[in-house]
């Protein structure tokens, strides 16, 4: 093993979340910070997505920092929604204007991380085997991040390549091949949309149909573009008092309400518009909370579908059915792709996946889907995966997977009983949202709330277990008003084999969220156990 380097706090990730905690501590506060990630730069999420079609379901201007004007001001975009090229250079752009990259070690995984009780420090080994100490852990180490690779029967037989979206590599292209996609959600629309006009063949095997409207993707005008950045303290201030920090209001009219023709209206004018979460939580204050108002959100949509796809039978295997109570989805033209000479859909429900073979895939009716790519659209193992993948032990040698056996549970999404000093940003029962004005809030908590730990000579700081155990129940609460909970989805973690589903979000909204924060900082951490240095000296 290499020598132990101690430094005053470790960041495990250099995505948004990553990047602004290094920022905040070295920078801001003094610290000495050593960043690590396993990609070879920065950008997290948007480091690895390269597949074609990659894109914000966030509008443009607010899917990005708000924590300094200037960056604001002197940032731009092409569309209403940024691609992942120019997601990847507005960060990494970050790290050079705030000289982070000389905190960070690329190309470096963490493998483990375990308090030493006595020593008041955790020690951080990396895959290359060099080992620091540090009195702060923050996990920024993502919630969609953890890949999830289904492993079908014969898979290892298949003579051709198999690529997951989530680690794409740079530049990739499939033009002219016979491609297979396995998956319909978010990632599987966007590359099915991009690859179908340029493949030679697409076979796309669906599981379950989703909810989907259009994106509404177009360009934007210098003149917006100024007159978003001259609104930006108000846009800003919106975003972090509303519920899914989208950078719109949410609706307060029920959609019952209103009159069938007037719901309709309001429907098509969000079709139009486009965006998911705008077509969820603007146009009525109750489609997630409400099943008949549901009903007609989805059954609107349904509708739609019909009218886009011309051969019924394909329709009718894209069409999903029951509650619109996924992560709402938005498009560039999926529906559209699949009335392409070129494009055809398999649906795996009732015709599911028998094997792999050399030469493609083999459904139950006997068909061979010949096939030279197999692309694995089939999302992550959301939120605790990338916990759960490294050795994590906090006080009597408590490992996380064991703390977390029934589910992964914390204290504001941020901190979890018996791992002192050890904070994470988006961790389980964190906020919902459109995620940079979340991931901002969370690391400003932690940065003031180590802050205050040096100030006042703590030693260490983590939450009660009763608070854990409070913040957990609150959260499950929370779920359960919603429709969210009464379909299966990786927002509960019904999409991983084997793992127990649990609520792993707090569904209340950034506004609320953000006053929890500020409560429990002005109210001396409450929750939180504090202990001072003092205290082992004696
Ligand atoms: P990430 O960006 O995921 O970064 C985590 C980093 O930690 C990774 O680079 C990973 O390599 C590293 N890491 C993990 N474990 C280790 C380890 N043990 N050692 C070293 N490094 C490690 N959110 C929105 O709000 N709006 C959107 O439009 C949107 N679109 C998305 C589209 C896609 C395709 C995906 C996958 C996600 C999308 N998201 C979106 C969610 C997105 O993940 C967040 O918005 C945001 O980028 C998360 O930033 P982060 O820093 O928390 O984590
Ligand atoms: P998702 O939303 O989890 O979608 C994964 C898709 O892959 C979905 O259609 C799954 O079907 C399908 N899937 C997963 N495993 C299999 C197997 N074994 N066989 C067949 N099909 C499978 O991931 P995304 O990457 O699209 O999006 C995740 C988030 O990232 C998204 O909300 C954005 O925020 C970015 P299922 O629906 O489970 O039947």
């Amino acid at each position: 093993q290499n020598t132990i380097q101690t430094v005053d706090a470790v960041v495990i990730g250099a995505g948004f979340g990553g990047i602004y905690a290094v920022h905040k501590l070295a920078n801001e506060q003094g610290l000495t910070v050593v960043g690590f990630d396993k990609a070879g730069g920065p950008g997290g999420t948007w480091y690895w997505n390269r597949y074609p079609g990659a894109l914000s379901d966030t509008e443009s201007h607010v899917y990005r920092f708000s924590f300094d004007r200037d960056l604001l001001q002197d940032g731009t975009w092409k569309h209403s929604y940024v691609t992942q090229p120019e997601i990847l250079e507005y960060l990494e752009g970050v790290v050079d204007r705030f000289d982070l990259r000389r905190h960070f070690r690329f190309g470096t995984e963490v493998k483990s991380a375990v308090y030493l009780e006595n020593e008041g420090l955790w020690e951080v080994t990396t895959g290359g085997g060099a080992v620091y100490g540090a009195t702060y852990v923050i996990n920024a180490v993502g919630l969609l991040s953890a890949i999830n690779f289904p492993n079908l029967p014969g898979l290892d037989k298949f003579e051709g390549e198999t690529i997951h979206t989530a680690a794409w590599p740079q530049g990739k292209s499939l033009a002219g091949r016979r491609v297979g996609v396995i998956g319909t959600g978010s990632t599987g629309q966007q590359v099915i949309t991009a690859l179908a006009p340029e493949v030679d063949h697409l076979t796309v095997f669906v599981r379950t149909p989703q909810y989907s409207v259009p994106v509404g993707k177009r360009p934007a005008t210098a003149e917006a573009i100024a007159d978003i950045k001259a609104d930006y303290d108000n846009i800003w201030a919106q975003v972090k008092r509303s519920a899914v920090a989208f950078g719109f209001e949410e609706s307060t009219v029920p959609a019952m309400s209103v009159s069938e023709e007037e719901r309709r209206r309001v429907y098509e004018k969000a079709w139009e518009y486009g965006g998911g979460f705008r077509f969820m939580f603007e146009t009525f204050s109750d489609i997630a909370t409400d099943e008949e108002a549901n009903e007609t959100a989805a059954s609107f949509i349904r509708n739609k579908i019909s009218q886009i796809i011309e051969d019924p039978e394909t329709a009718r295997k894209l069409t999903p059915t029951g509650l619109f109570a996924r992560r709402p989805l938005c498009d560039d033209g999926y529906f559209q792709v699949f009335n392409r000479p070129n494009v055809e859909a398999v649906a795996i429900k009732e015709n599911p996946i028998r094997e792999v073979t050399a030469k493609g895939v083999v459904t139950e009716d006997g068909v061979l889907h010949e096939l030279d790519v197999i692309v694995f659209a089939t999302g992550f193992d959301a939120v605790d995966g990338n916990y759960r993948r490294m050795e994590i032990v906090g006080r009597n040698g408590l490992n996380i997977n064991d703390h977390w056996d029934g589910q992964p549970t914390s204290y504001l999404g941020i901190s979890t009983a018996n791992f002192p000093n050890w904070f994470m940003v988006l961790g389980p029962n964190g906020p919902f949202t459109n995620l940079p004005p979340s991931i901002e809030t969370q690391v400003e908590w932690i940065s003031d709330t180590i802050d205050h730990a040096q100030k006042t000579g703590l030693r260490a700081i983590e939450p009660t277990p009763g608070a854990e155990a409070e913040w957990t129940e609150l959260c499950t609460r929370i779920a359960n008003m919603t429709v969210f909970t009464k379909v299966e989805s990786w927002i509960f973690g019904a999409n991983i084999p084997g793992k127990k589903p649990s609520v792993l979000f707090y569904l209340g909204g950034l506004g609320n969220y953000r006053g929890v924060l500020a409560e429990v900082a002005a109210n001396g951490y409450c929750g939180f156990e504090l202990t001072p240095a003092t205290a082992v000296a004696a």
